[in-house]
């Protein structure tokens, strides 16, 4: 080695969730550089060795750091009206074809600079960061335009160029239909395959490509068409699917391989049969269920039963899910769609990395999502006595620290304790 070496990290006595399970004995974990070296029973550790470490801290639970696989983060304007209208009884689908919805923060998008994207979003992602957020995929979309589509991913990237958290960026040119296309469906999805993906694609600006496949979005046939630009251009595919009604989007993501299909309340038996042929990741997002007070659950039996991989997200958006709360997400995943504990932390890390096709056959990204030797040293470590009390309680301000490959980005400590 040259130069002079840094000491290795080390935290000693932690419970540790490891992306699947909760090991049974309590853990060190020594850190080297950006990866995980070591972990293993505190019983096997050697107390010699110790002086060779820098203690980071001892005792609490730790998890890999969390994955939030879906969220639209990046976003002009406010929809604080439209949630005083849907309380007044207005259906998030009329207030969406009377033009309001998603196409009022297209208007506010398309008016933003850079620049003031950029600052609208970075308190979001921080609020993301502060509740264990080392991993975030964020999703264009309110653009529609291609250079207003591009500006979205550019901030995107920026974000993560500026914050110790890992980006990953989807193109979402697919998710309403823009005003100057109002009677041709078809032009826009032309746009999307021949103008957009492409510059995308050559830009660099997208790890992947998502749709919108729904009655006030875009067909089965037109997605298929998205998906294959998407392949085209050596892009993966994930897809908004069967959020309020059942069109068979998943199965047609699937069918191109699709990294994840995400909503799913309304996905049928085929389709989850689809998902598991596919290696698919189903995407579960209680935070829109809940905001929009769905009552149709996502098959999650049959999703268990047939072992696809649930993750959990935030869907931060401004319409259907304005929540920047991830651990929240692991209570309503509980509660609401009756996960265990275990499930939703899995959903949040290991699930999650796999969505976005950053799990352990990756080798690029070897292991995201997990505590495991040679995984990348994304961790947190919250003041909690069990890895379930994480999804029991709804509670902030419970994560002591959050490591960001290899370093120490945030302790909330003593005096140092804010939310
Ligand atoms: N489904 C959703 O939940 C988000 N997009 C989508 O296709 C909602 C986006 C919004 O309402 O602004
Ligand atoms: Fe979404």
């Amino acid at each position: 080695m040259t130069g002079t070496p840094q000491k290795q990290k080390l935290w000693r006595d932690v419970i540790i969730f490891d992306g699947l399970d909760t090991l049974p004995e309590p853990m060190a974990v020594v850190v080297e550089g950006d990866r995980i070296d070591r972990v293993l029973p505190m019983s096997e550790w050697d107390e010699a060795t110790a002086a060779d470490c820098e203690e980071m801290a001892r005792g609490g639970v730790m998890t890999p750091g969390l994955v939030d696989c879906h969220t639209h983060l990046v976003f002009g304007g406010s929809r604080a009206d439209e949630f005083e209208q849907r309380l007044e009884g207005a259906s998030y689908e009329e207030i969406a074809r009377a033009g309001g919805g998603i196409l009022s923060t297209v208007n506010a998008t398309r008016a933003a600079s850079e620049a003031e994207l950029f600052d609208a979003a970075r308190p979001r992602l921080e609020a993301l960061m502060r509740d264990g957020v080392t991993t975030v995929e964020i999703k264009s979309g309110y653009g529609l335009t291609v250079a207003d589509e591009l500006k979205m991913l550019r901030v995107a990237r920026r974000l993560g160029e500026a914050l110790p958290v890992r980006v990953v960026t989807t193109l979402l040119g697919a998710h309403a239909l823009p005003p100057e296309f109002k009677d041709d469906s078809d032009g826009y999805i032309d746009l999307v395959c021949e103008e957009m993906i492409p510059a995308a694609a050559s830009e660099a600006l997208a790890d992947a490509v998502d749709v919108f496949c729904e009655k006030i979005a875009f067909s089965v046939a037109q997605c298929e068409r998205v998906f294959a630009a998407a392949k085209a251009h050596g892009l993966p595919i994930k897809a908004h699917a069967e959020q309020l009604s059942n069109l068979g989007g998943s199965a047609a993501a699937a069918r191109f391989g699709a990294l994840s299909a995400d909503h799913i309340e309304f996905l049928d038996e085929a389709g989850v049969a689809a998902l598991r042929e596919a290696g698919s990741v189903a995407v579960l997002l209680p935070g829109a269920f809940h905001t929009l007070r769905e009552t149709q659950l996502p098959p999650i039996e049959a999703l268990r039963a047939a072992g696809v991989p649930m993750a959990i997200a935030t869907d931060a958006n401004p319409g259907s899910s304005p929540i920047f709360n991830p651990t929240l997400m692991l209570n309503f995943a509980c509660t609401l769609f009756r996960l265990t504990p275990r499930e939703a932390l899995a959903g949040m890390t290991s699930h999650g990395a796999r969505a976005l096709g950053l799990h352990e056959q990756v080798l690029h990204e070897q292991g995201l999502g997990r505590v495991k030797e040679g995984a990348p040293a994304d961790l947190c470590l919250w003041d909690v006595d069990t890895p379930a009390a994480l999804a029991y309680a709804i509670q902030s301000g419970r994560l002591r620290q959050r490591v960001f490959a290899g370093s120490v980005t945030q302790a909330f400590q003593g005096e140092q304790r804010h939310d």
